[in-house]
């Protein structure tokens, strides 16, 4: 593995910051082999499009088949364990002044690795919720109906994360953009950055004159505009960088 090598500007920006905020995408899961968005599905997934199957619609019309798409990727979450990428993430929150992390991802893995405050901005998929009581609640352990019902009012359960066409979570979704407008530091780590509202942050950060470092082997909207681009999987690139700034070995 050819060593990473972190440009002397991107150094001295972290660890002068006062507040880094580190916004992560499906791309920091994908070296603890959980598949991107953006990656085609595997097997009787193929035929399908995320966007076809995370909706509101795509539930009423077909709830056992997006259920089951669910716990597919419940069961791809519990072989998954956090990968360096989510460990310096860690460590970072350990170092920085202050430090907020927003997630788009469903998977809990920076949980998992230790991170404390996370902000979920579209849930997490290992709880599920009443469908018509939007109440957190787990199937009883007898039930076999797929989905399962509620065990208080019968409604069918559902994943407890944000579809496409639903409201993000109004107090998550104001602390991650609080935390955009104080921050001197805003990374992107492994976002294709075409989701919104959760793609506008890192140009919101930027219009506030913030620092914003794209962490992503490939190209997308918000590159163009970053203070600079870190070209490379998150696994390799945010080890380097905690090493380069804070001289702390790897996690
Ligand atoms: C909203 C949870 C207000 C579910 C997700 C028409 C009607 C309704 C809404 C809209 C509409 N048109 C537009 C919208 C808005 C819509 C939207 O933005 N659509 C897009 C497709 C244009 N947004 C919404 O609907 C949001 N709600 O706007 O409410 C509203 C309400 C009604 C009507 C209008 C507006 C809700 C969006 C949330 C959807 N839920 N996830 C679940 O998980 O099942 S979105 C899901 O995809 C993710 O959470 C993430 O946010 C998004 C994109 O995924 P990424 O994380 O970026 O991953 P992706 O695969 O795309 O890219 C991976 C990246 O990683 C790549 O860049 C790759 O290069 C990189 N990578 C790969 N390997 C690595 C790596 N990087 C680093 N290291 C590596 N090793």
């Amino acid at each position: 593995m050819t060593p990473i090598s972190i440009p002397e500007p991107v150094i001295e920006a972290v660890r002068n910051a006062q507040h880094i905020v580190v916004l992560t995408g499906a791309g920091i899961s994908a070296e603890s082999g959980i598949p991107t968005f953006r990656e085609a599905q595997t097997g009787l997934w193929a035929q399908y499009r995320p966007e076809e199957l995370a909706t509101p619609e795509a539930f009423q019309r077909h709830p056992e088949r997006v259920w089951k798409w669910y716990e597919w990727r419940r069961s791809l979450v519990r072989q998954a364990a956090p990968n360096p990428g989510h460990l310096a993430l860690v460590q970072m929150e350990r170092l920085a002044p202050r430090f907020t992390l927003i997630t788009q991802n469903v998977d809990g893995l920076h949980q998992a690795a230790g991170n404390r405050h996370v902000l979920e901005l579209h849930g997490n998929i290992m709880r599920s919720r009443c469908w018509r009581e939007g109440r957190i609640v787990a199937p009883a352990p007898d039930d076999t109906h797929i989905p399962p019902r509620c065990p208080h009012c019968g409604a069918f359960l559902r994943p407890d994360v944000v579809w496409f066409g639903e409201t993000l979570p109004p107090d998550v979704l104001a602390a991650a953009e609080q935390a955009t407008n104080e921050a001197d530091v805003f990374f992107s780590v492994g976002t294709s950055t075409v989701v919104y509202p959760a793609a506008a942050l890192p140009f919101e950060a930027r219009s506030h004159g913030a620092f914003v470092i794209e962490v992503n082997p490939a190209t997308t909207p918000l590159t163009p505009h970053a203070s600079a681009v870190l070209r490379g999987p998150a696994g390799q690139v945010l080890p380097a960088l905690v090493q380069a700034v804070w001289n702390e070995a790897r996690a």
